[in-house]
């Protein structure tokens, strides 16, 4: 069956390798370091609700266009007074919609990172569960500098990673660090040659596959938990629901309740 999903993008490139499990995001704007605008946000929200809700999908990787920038943030050129916005749009911040919606998706999904990833380019790599970087790799956070910050993921996911003092270093110095330091400070989970980083990246989706689903799934939501307050409870507890679903006591009410008659729990054990 042809694969057309992957069509009416201007920003970016969406591509599913078709028995493979694997679905790739590629941010299309290599002539600005991959910088998002807004047309660029709501394409990559519409290609990882796919990728989500296509049950052939176990693994997403998220990277940019070329060798020379994983993203460079928010394009400084639509940049207004209410956030960033499309040409006759109010602007507003709708990368942070984005960010939620990769920290919530229920697959692991991976930063494939070459090049700079950069102020809100930096925040989207921390937001992917892993990050696999190709020894150019050059990350950091430029906000400061051009008058911009994320205090949202952007600080407390950073402090989780790296920790307080580095995060602080990071944010209040706004320097650059090369693959080697990111890898030291635990930005990044591994650090490979560029010439490998697509062969080494697909390995380790292809080891994720390898396991359960199911077990990914609530452990990813297990690990965001604690951070994420009631959204990351209400994600976890999502799960719980979902399995209770396919079991016959849940099945005993429904059942009940559409037959109008009393549901009997009795049958099923009281575990201890
Ligand atoms: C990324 C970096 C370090 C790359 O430097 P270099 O020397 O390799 O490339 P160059 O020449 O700077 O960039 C190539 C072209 O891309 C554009 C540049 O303006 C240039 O255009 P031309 O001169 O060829 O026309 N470009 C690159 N990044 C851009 C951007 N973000 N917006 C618009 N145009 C961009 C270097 O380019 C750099 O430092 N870029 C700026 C990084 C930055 O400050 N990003 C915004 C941070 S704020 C943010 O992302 C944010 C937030 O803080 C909170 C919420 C949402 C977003």
């Amino acid at each position: 069956v042809p694969d057309d999903s992957g069509k009416g993008f201007t920003d970016i490139i969406y591509e599913k390798t078709v028995g493979e499990g694997i679905a790739k995001i590629t941010i299309n704007r290599p002539e600005k370091r991959n910088s998002f605008r807004p047309l660029t946000v709501k394409e990559l929200m519409r290609a990882f609700s796919d990728a989500r809700d296509d049950t052939s999908i176990g693994v997403i990787i998220f990277t940019g266009k070329g060798t020379e920038a994983f993203c460079s943030g928010g394009d400084q050129s639509v940049r207004i007074k209410t956030g960033y916005a499309d040409p006759a749009d109010v602007g507003r911040l709708n990368v942070l919609d984005l960010q939620v919606q990769i920290r919530r998706l229920p697959k692991p999904v991976i930063a494939m990172v070459a090049g700079y990833a950069v102020g809100g380019g930096h925040i989207l790599h921390m937001v992917c569960d892993l990050t696999i970087a190709a020894d150019n790799a050059v990350f950091g956070q430029t906000g400061p500098k051009v008058g911009s910050f994320d205090a949202g993921y952007g600080c407390s996911i950073m402090t989780r990673l790296i920790g307080p003092k580095r995060a602080r270093e990071m944010w209040f110095m706004a320097r650059f660090y090369n693959a080697a330091e990111a890898d030291k400070m635990g930005l990044v989970n591994t650090v490979v040659p560029l010439a490998s980083l697509e062969q080494e990246t697909v390995k380790w989706c292809r080891q994720i596959l390898r396991n359960s689903p199911t077990a990914i799934r609530v452990c990813k939501s297990a690990l965001n938990a604690v951070d994420d307050g009631h959204a990351g409870l209400q994600e976890l507890a999502g799960n719980a629901t979902l399995l209770f679903y396919s079991t016959e006591e849940a099945n005993e009410g429904k059942t009940a309740y559409l037959n109008k008659t009393r549901p009997n729990f009795s049958k099923f054990p009281r575990l201890p």
